[in-house]
């Protein structure tokens, strides 16, 4: 282990000869680089030994492929698991320079949307943890989700420039590099099938070490981008001075890793989507083979020395694309083929919504990947030799699009869901014929959160308690927060436990201030609701009863309100018209609230804009309350509950996703649960005019809409939430007006729980000792076990 003196002296080193200035010199970015490579160094001998140790023992390797991964930033987080946080610290106060700024410097890489990238980085954190050798697979987007910005209470979306400084805790190889092809045409040469790509791109890998606790283990993260120049520009065209035209392949090719999740709302938007997906398919599943044929030539023995993780379906095509290279490069029967394949991959399903269970047009997979679609319907048609009637209700294809669900199942040995609720329904709604067919397939695995970003790292003083209490080891053995519970009516530990709670708003307090010149109220309720902008998570339920707890107020000023600050975070996605709405109803009615100085000192509204890991790490530790309030049967698991829970807030939430195995967990007298159940949910759709009925049945609700109707919070556009509010009114598919009384009563029980502090910290102090079961080293553990069929640890 460094000492400080010696982590000083590498910092110096590093400023120099890899940032190239002198301290005197030296700005903030220049010290992050010097800090990147200096953890870079630490972490780079656990990683080589790991990468010896998995080629030399034959260990078997996981390959997580996701379209998605939100790491967060990655500098305090080796830092931590490699146990030197407090030496850099050190070092850099002998610097003289603030340790702070130079973290703050980092970027936070949003290569995702929500909660299935940061689950990917989680998962490979805890891979790293417990030494299972592993792969995580995406792409190197060179912009990541969009910066968001509010004018006029309205989002604004601008290109997130994450790479505009370099990347230097990564390792770029051009030379692990792989062709993806695309489009073209088939012939048939000597009876076997023989693909004539039109385009061919180069994909090329770029690796972050990802160091689980304790440094022992270093996993790695390769993120594929296209690699520009070679044949891919025109020379004749550019000497015939067509510069632009020269360049059009290229350009094309780099429009693979421009962005994350281009618009597919347009034929040409899809086409991008879909050949991004391929394009990370194909060169992660080429590199899983040559890395096994490095070591092996008998492929049939691949599952022995590897497994492939499909998260979700954008990575579906892995099945076709193993299948195809088995077949078309190895010699392989297809029957073999497809049997290979099946025991080698994986699917987790996150997600029930029909919009995002992809369904790729036919004439579109024909056009980009011909020789795929062969294979899909190849294996469609053997589906059905095998099981005959069985299989009447079970189409890969059907009405002229792929079903990349059902391929992900169809090809996969296991297929799991995230909650066990969510896993049941799977099974009920989504596959229950392709189940039938193959009992014991799907499985449930419950998410999990990682305890180092999440609790060491984002909760220093919380942490600190934690091992001072109950001493080290928790960090990677969370069920030990169990003995937290002994604690739980001391009333010393209760009161620093507060304290630590107090020192989180007050760390909030300052980040709000300085990057957003908000105020903060500190001795108020802090109500959280942070996650990805979606009308099943109801942020509008959340703002509509703010709307009516204003009105309240008003109406008996005089009354003893329990202060509240409701803060908002998430991000719609920019074609997403209604959660726009909601967006901006959020903002304007938050300048309306805030400004009214009748009420401000008992109700805030707080929306900073720009959710993203770093700012869950602030919002997170601060929050009293968590709202996990989704319609009941729509969120898959959730983990921002997890996480929230974890941080000692209380819930209140719906019987959805993994909110009913927290509540299990920690007590349902800990726990404040409100609104309808998922099957109460699909009788109330059917009821005719349940929207209606339900806002009659409520006069709260019926004034706060007639309050937004009337243009209370937009006076210069008074019809602004007309659509809205007729969506309210005649379908509310997410039966917001449902729940609404209920979801008031249970606020109401939340106000009065937390007049008695004692009994509040009491029941967040149990909360947080009994969701050690919510680790995702548990999750990872039953990945293990019974997914990829990996000793428990090496
Ligand atoms: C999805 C689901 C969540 C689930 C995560 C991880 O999140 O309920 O917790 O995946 O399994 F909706 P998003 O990526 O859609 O935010």
């Amino acid at each position: 282990m460094p000492t400080p003196p010696e982590l000083r002296s590498a910092l110096l080193h590093h400023l120099r000869y890899s940032a190239g200035v002198e301290p005197d010199r030296a700005s903030v970015l220049d010290w992050r680089v010097a800090l990147s490579h200096v953890l870079r160094d630490r972490a780079t001998a656990p990683w080589l030994e790991a990468a010896r140790r998995t080629r030399d023992e034959g260990l078997k390797s996981v390959n997580y492929l996701s379209m998605e991964f939100l790491p967060g930033r990655l500098l305090e987080d080796a830092a931590i698991n490699l146990q030197l946080r407090d030496a850099v610290v050190a070092a850099f106060d002998d610097l003289g320079v603030n340790v702070a700024d130079v973290v703050d410097d980092e970027p936070d890489p949003a290569l995702g949307n929500g909660g299935l990238g940061r689950l990917a980085a989680c998962y490979l954190e805890s891979m790293s943890t417990l030494g299972c050798p592993a792969y995580g697979y995406g792409l190197r987007y060179e912009r990541g989700l969009f910066r968001q910005h509010f004018e006029d209470g309205r989002q604004i979306e601008r290109p997130d420039e994450w790479l505009s400084h370099g990347d230097p805790f990564s390792f770029t190889r051009p030379e692990t590099a792989y062709e993806v092809r695309f489009g073209g045409e088939l012939d048939e040469v000597d009876g076997r099938e023989v693909w004539r790509p039109a385009t061919r791109i180069i994909a090329a890998a770029h690796d972050t070490p990802v160091v689980g606790y304790g440094g022992r283990w270093v996993n790695t993260l390769r993120l594929w981008s296209a690699l520009p120049g070679g044949d891919l520009l025109d020379l004749d065209r550019f000497n015939a001075g067509d510069f632009m035209g020269a360049a059009d392949l290229e350009t094309w090719a780099r429009t693979l890793n421009r962005v994350l999740y281009p618009t597919d709302t347009t034929d040409l938007g899809r086409e991008l989507r879909l050949s991004q997906e391929y394009f990370l398919t194909s060169a992660s599943v080429q590199d899983v083979l040559r890395r096994f044929l490095a070591t092996q030539d008998d492929l049939r023995r691949l599952p022995e020395q590897a497994a492939i993780q499909m998260n979700d379906t954008h990575p579906a095509i892995a099945g076709p694309e193993l299948i195809r290279l088995l077949v078309d490069d190895h010699g392989f029967a297809f029957d073999g083929a497809v049997d290979l394949a099946t025991q080698v991959l994986s699917y987790t399903n996150h997600t029930l919504l029909p919009e995002a269970l992809e369904m790729w047009p036919v004439d579109l997979m024909r056009h980009l990947l011909p020789r795929h679609l062969q294979i899909i319907e190849r294996l469609d048609r053997r589906i059905h030799e095998v099981h005959g009637h069985a299989a009447d209700e079970v189409h890969l294809i059907e009405h002229g699009h792929v079903r990349m669900g059902d391929l992900a199942f169809a090809t996969s040995h296991r297929v799991n869901g995230v909650s066990a609720l969510h896993t049941d329904l799977v099974s009920r709604n989504l596959f229950p014929h392709l189940e039938a067919l193959t009992p014991g397939r799907l499985i449930n695995v419950t998410n999990g959160i990682t305890p180092r970003r999440w609790l060491k790292l984002a909760n220093p003083a919380l942490a600190d308690l934690v091992t001072e209490t109950i001493g080290p080891g928790w960090e990677s053995d969370l069920e030990r927060l169990r003995d937290l519970e002994h604690h739980a009516q001391d009333p010393g530990f209760l009161e620093a436990f507060g304290s630590a709670k107090h020192q989180a708003k007050r760390r909030l307090a300052s980040w709000l201030a300085d990057e957003h010149a908000i105020e903060l109220p500190l001795g108020s309720l802090i109500d959280v609701q942070a996650k990805r902008l979606h009308e099943y998570k109801r942020q509008l339920l959340n703002i509509l009863w703010t709307v009516s707890r204003w009105q309240r107020i008003k109406a008996d000023p005089e009354a003893d309100w329990m202060p509240r600050v409701k803060i908002f975070g998430g991000k719609a996605a920019p074609s997403y018209a209604a959660a726009k709405d909601i967006i901006r109803l959020i903002n304007d009615v938050g300048r309306v609230i805030n400004d009214d100085p009748e009420t401000r000192d008992r109700l805030r509204v707080v929306y900073p804009p720009n959710y993203n890991v770093t700012m869950a790490e602030k919002l997170i530790p601060a929050a009293d309350l968590s709202e996990q309030i989704s319609t009941a049967g729509m969120e898959a698991s959730g983990t921002g509950n997890m996480k929230f829970a974890l941080n000692g807030a209380l819930t209140i939430g719906t019987l959805d996703g993994a909110n009913v195995e927290i509540r299990e967990q920690v007590g349902a007298e800990n726990f404040f649960l409100f609104g309808l159940t998922a099957e109460e949910v699909t009788a109330r759709r059917e009821q005719p005019d349940h929207a209606r009925t339900a806002i009659e049945q409520s006069q709260a609700l019926q004034d706060v809409l007639q309050a937004v109707a009337e243009g209370t919070f937009s006076p210069d556009e008074p019809g602004r939430y007309g659509s809205l509010l007729d969506h309210l009114w005649t379908s509310d598919w997410f039966l917001v007006a449902a729940d609404f009384d209920a979801y008031n009563s249970s606020q109401e029980l939340v106000d009065r729980t937390y007049r008695d502090p004692q009994r509040w910290q009491r029941m967040a102090v149990l909360n947080m000792a009994r969701v050690g079961c919510f680790s995702s080293d548990r999750a990872i553990g039953q990945y293990m076990k019974e997914i990829w069929d990996l000793p428990p640890a090496q």
